[in-house]
């Protein structure tokens, strides 16, 4: 049965948060008690890929968020989101999911809706100009992207909520500070704190000045209003940590740079793994292989198949997040939803009473061969549940690991076969 605090996901439902019973080294559990720990769990998850600078000249990263240092707590963090369509994609999951644990162990988070930026396109891992898109468009998809963000977050709080003092979770429009911003007063004021040398040096700046098409002057600009917004949450909120895709790290550089230079005070940037295409594209918008968020775009089958159908080397490709995140996904799944995917004939439902042995559920699931040469499927290392190696065929499956909160385990046989098992009276 699930549990009435998982039911209820209609629009966030697929942000995948990790679980972290499910595939840490107890040692690394994440307890929340701080995100200082947080930030060594998600690199070991592989959420996190690079923090920077790597020394701060007065405060190291990780002292920020040692509670034990008066002053430290809480910290903000931020996260930008361009409103370029109308409805979050999974590639902008995990920067979600990374203000999303900041936000459980306490600290406030902004998620900023770039109507401003979004104006102009950020260059940044892109070969060629985004389109023009005019302010109305700009308008409307930056409405349906607060919306989206803020369901998110309450669905979050909704299925995660546990007693702890969370912190805030806050969407902010850039467009608000630009467009009272008058041109001349912000070059006057800002620009005479760039220099143009290490602005060009920018990996983006680059690649689009060797393309055929060259780069446009609002594009070149792009980077100032991106470095602009985190001193403006710096000076407003107290942020001190800009999280982004690992695309985004010339941007929020930018960003250190200006703010360290205005104020002699130290920020930090944490950068995650790009989800890209099995042909390395990043996945979003721009590239056409997006897989959205809301679920009128792609539905809940649709975008469960993307979990469970990534190639083995996506653990390279896209780090084990995916991996955490699918198994994430199956666990806020609510009835409605899953009877949805079970009607497709690629996922079939087991119900199975626990207690039962790994041997005998791939058995019940027609998943192996009888005999001797199914024994040796699972020994040998071809059978996962929620993406951990099973090799005893023998041993029972422990809630909490391969049986998740809603009675659910994944099965998988070999590379690409499937099943979602229902666990009874857990
Ligand atoms: C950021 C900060 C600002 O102050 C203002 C604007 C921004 C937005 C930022 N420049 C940007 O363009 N972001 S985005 O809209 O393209 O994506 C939002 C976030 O999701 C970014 O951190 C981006 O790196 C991340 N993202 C997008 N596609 C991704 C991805 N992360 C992983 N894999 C993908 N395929």
């Amino acid at each position: 049965m699930v549990a009435p605090i998982l039911r209820c996901i209609s629009w966030g439902r697929w942000f995948c948060t990790p679980n972290p019973l499910t595939a840490l080294p107890s040692g690394l559990r994440e307890t929340h008690s701080g995100a200082k720990g947080l930030l060594a769990v998600q690199k070991a998850r592989g959420l996190f890929k690079e923090f920077f600078p790597e020394k701060g000249t007065k405060v190291e990263l990780p002292e920020l968020f040692d509670r034990s240092i008066a002053g430290n707590f809480p910290q903000t963090i931020y996260c930008g989101f361009d409103p370029t369509a109308d409805s979050l994609h999974v590639g902008h999951l995990l920067a979600l999911l990374g203000l999303f644990h900041f936000q459980r162990a306490g600290h406030n988070v902004i998620a900023l809706v770039g109507g401003a930026t979004a104006r102009l396109g950020d260059p940044s891992g892109r070969t060629k100009e985004r389109e023009a898109l005019d302010a109305e468009h700009v308008g409307s998809n930056a409405r349906a992207l607060r919306q989206g963000l803020e369901t998110l977050a309450a669905n979050h709080r909704q299925l995660f909520a546990s007693g702890q003092t969370w912190g805030s979770f806050t969407v902010l429009d850039n467009s608000a500070w630009y467009q009272k911003q008058h041109l001349v007063d912000f070059l006057a004021a800002v620009g005479g704190h760039f220099r143009m040398g290490t602005l060009l040096s920018r990996l983006s700046v680059q690649t689009r000045l060797k393309s055929p098409e060259g780069m446009s002057l609002s594009e070149f600009f792009y980077q100032v209003l991106q470095a602009y917004d985190f001193y403006y949450l710096f000076q407003r909120y107290g942020c001190r940590v800009q999280l982004g895709g690992s695309d985004q790290l010339g941007n929020i550089t930018s960003g250190y740079e200006f703010i360290h230079k205005m104020t002699g005070e130290d920020v930090f940037g944490i950068t995650l793994p790009l989800i890209t295409s099995t042909t390395g594209a990043k996945l979003g918008k721009s590239a056409g292989n997006a897989v959205w968020l809301s679920r009128d775009k792609t539905s809940p089958f649709e975008l469960y198949q993307f979990f469970v159908r990534q190639p083995d080397n996506s653990v390279e490709r896209c780090t084990q997040a995916l991996y955490h995140s699918s198994i994430d996904a199956l666990e806020l799944m609510s009835d409605q939803e899953l009877k949805e995917l079970f009607k497709e004939a690629s996922f079939s439902e087991l119900v199975l009473d626990p207690g039962t042995s790994v041997l005998d559920t791939c058995r019940k699931a027609n998943a192996i061969p009888d005999g001797p040469r199914g024994y040796r499927m699972i020994t040998e290392g071809g059978v996962s549940i929620n993406h951990r190696q099973v090799t005893n065929p023998e041993s029972v499956l422990v809630i909490g690991q391969h049986i998740l909160k809603n009675g659910l385990s994944l099965l998988k046989i070999g590379k690409r076969n499937f099943y979602i098992i229902k666990w009874l009276q857990l």
